[in-house]
């Protein structure tokens, strides 16, 4: 008798029409055969899917070219198929399950000619974890194959543990033709199932991180109870020993995996990794927030990364101990077979391609990585690997951080007055967007928690459930805004980031654990003076209070603004949500 699962694989195969089935087994032996298939065999336009690095330099890594359509996540192709549009909101795009069913049958319908149909059985979650969630993903691409071996847990025993279950997370990929006009990524949260097509691109075709990972388990959680959340998980041991769990939500290419694997400035602070993009959260036992990272890997933005932005990503990425690294649409010095990407500080090559593979040299016009360039590699690589991050209860956190990316306006931090301030602190987050989606860069918009392309449901409810998580929490975390990113007149960041941001951590492990006041503000609680550490830096004193100015005129229009976002939720807004909106017009006076 066929399980569910061999049933689904079959009838999958019938209309997708693959060559030959794989059934995939996670294993090393099994990775290297792809990639030989992938160098020898598959091919996008003209070029092999990889090409083996320098095993000197970088031990295990490969190069991959993209479509040069395909680089990033393109929201106005995703959709969320509830039975009724009002359960997407207007946060998501939505579609007729039925319709949406109709047109990817159609465009499914024989996509995996003369191709293979790779079966891919994964956990989200350490297979021992309460939380955890069995999966199985079917892809046409060895280059989605060998990334979720890195990204997720994969294993033939995962087969063993669905057995004859049919509640198991479906996921139907297939790059089909790369036209972005044949392109969409489809969510049907009642069915736990995602169909992707047209793209190869991480968010798009590794359905275990965001489209399974945010936003099905978002609707999961909201109907068991839950928060699935985009969130980096760290471990910060003060000069004690005294280990502090925390998580932070920053938009896509805001530094997350930077913040996830920090080197601290200030002597005596070490970070420990649990994950760098995904959360999941539940209340425990003891009514404290739990965490857990479902992934098993960094799918992170290459531009940028250096032994001084993050010195603990390039140990990461030059391990060369799980089997493969990824580099994706970097620069490629041809002579020595290694990437390349703006910001990395090794000496720049006199002879490159770019990541479409057109000849570049330095100087020219232009970059020679693409700035949505990614690298995927093992988090067991990681020198700062959290020795908790196995643990499958996860670990007990104690403040939460919600981000974005403001140049102007916003504090650098502010601690919520309560639970219910933090839910509307996150609800009125704004960030500048990033090159990590395909649309313009730098325009503002309202992301709440970060997760505003990541909700699988009405954002509206997702405000009402965070609330009701909090009713259920005996020992709520703290809750703060960060930002990084404010700006001087003349476009320069005032506070340094990276290592840097220790300084800011510090001043939230001292408020969780009350060493210290804080100065009220209408916007929230911001640091005294003298309770951030800024020994060592050369801040002048008028930008320093700069970081923690609430201009009251300019935060009057931004209310302004935030009140457009939060009524296009109309009913499905929480009260709460418009009494802490009145309380902070209030307190602007
Ligand atoms: O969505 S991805 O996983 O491709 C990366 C991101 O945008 O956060
Ligand atoms: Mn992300």
């Amino acid at each position: 008798m066929a399980t569910p699962v061999e049933k689904w694989v079959e009838e999958q195969a019938r209309l997708a029409k693959p060559d030959r089935i794989w059934w995939c087994d996670g294993s090393e032996e099994e990775a290297r055969k792809l990639m030989e298939i992938g160098m020898k065999k598959e091919k996008i336009l003209d070029y092999p899917l990889f090409w083996e690095l320098n095993q000197k330099t970088w031990p295990t890594a490969y190069y991959h070219r993209s479509h040069p359509t395909d680089v990033a996540r393109t929201e106005q192709l995703t959709f969320v198929c509830h039975p009724k549009q009002d359960q997407a909101g207007p946060n998501n795009n939505w579609m007729a399950p039925a319709e949406a069913k109709e047109k990817l049958t159609k465009l499914t319908d024989g996509c995996m000619r003369g191709r293979t149909m790779y079966v891919l059985p994964y956990m989200m979650g350490h297979p021992d974890s309460p939380y955890a969630k069995s999966c199985v993903q079917l892809t046409d691409v060895s280059y989605v194959a060998v990334s979720m071996r890195i990204m997720t847990r994969m294993s033939k025993g995962v087969l063993d543990k669905i057995g004859n279950s049919e509640t198991f997370v479906k996921g139907m990929h297939s790059v089909g033709d790369f036209d972005p006009n044949r392109r969409f990524i489809m969510h049907f949260p009642q069915e736990s199932l995602v169909w992707s097509i047209g793209s190869g691109y991480g968010g798009n075709a590794l359905l275990g991180k965001k489209c399974f990972s945010l936003r099905i388990a978002s609707c999961l959680g909201q109907r068991e109870g839950w928060l699935a959340e985009h969130m980096v998980v760290m471990g910060i041991e003060d000069p004690q020993g005294k280990i502090t769990y925390i998580t932070a939500a920053f938009p896509s290419a805001c530094g997350k995996t930077n913040l996830a694997m920090l080197q601290s400035a200030l002597p005596g602070y070490k970070v420990w990794t649990i994950g760098d993009d995904i959360a999941w959260l539940n209340v425990g036992p003891d009514g404290r927030l739990y965490a857990i990272n479902p992934e098993t890997g960094f799918f992170g933005v290459a531009p940028g990364t250096s032994m001084k932005t993050n010195p603990n990503m390039v140990h990461t990425l030059k391990a060369g101990k799980f089997y493969p690294t990824l580099f994706t649409n970097t620069g490629f010095d041809l002579d020595r077979m290694e990437p390349w990407w703006e910001g990395y500080d090794a000496p720049t090559p006199a002879k490159m391609v770019d990541w479409q593979g057109k000849p570049w040299t330095p100087g020219q016009e232009g970059k020679v990585a693409h700035a949505n360039s990614r690298f995927t590699v093992s988090m067991y690589n990681a020198p700062t690997l959290s020795r908790e991050f196995d643990n499958p209860k996860g670990v007990p956190i104690s403040a939460i951080l919600l981000g974005g990316k403001r140049t102007q306006l916003v504090p650098l931090v502010t601690e919520a007055f309560d639970w219910a301030h933090g839910v509307f602190l996150g609800a009125r987050t704004g960030s500048e967007t990033t090159a990590a989606a395909a649309h313009q860069v730098g325009v503002l918009r309202r992301d709440p928690m970060a997760m505003l392309p990541f909700c699988g449901y009405n954002m509206g409810d997702y405000f009402g459930h965070w609330l009701s998580i909090g009713q259920r929490l005996k020992h709520p975390p703290k809750i703060y805004g960060v930002n990084w990113f404010r700006t001087d007149e003349d476009g320069k960041f005032i506070w340094p980031g990276f290592g840097d941001n220790i300084r800011v951590i510090k001043w939230i492990l001292d408020r969780v654990n009350g060493r210290i006041g804080a100065k009220e503000t209408p916007l929230g609680l911001v640091p005294h003076t003298a309770d951030l550490d800024v020994s060592g830096l050369s801040i002048p004193k008028d930008k320093m209070e700069k970081l923690s100015e609430v201009d009251r005129p300019l935060w009057q229009a931004e209310v302004q603004d935030i009140d457009k976002f939060l009524n296009s939720f109309g009913d499905h807004l929480p009260a709460e949500m418009r009494r802490q909106r009145d309380m902070l017009v209030k307190k602007l006076g």
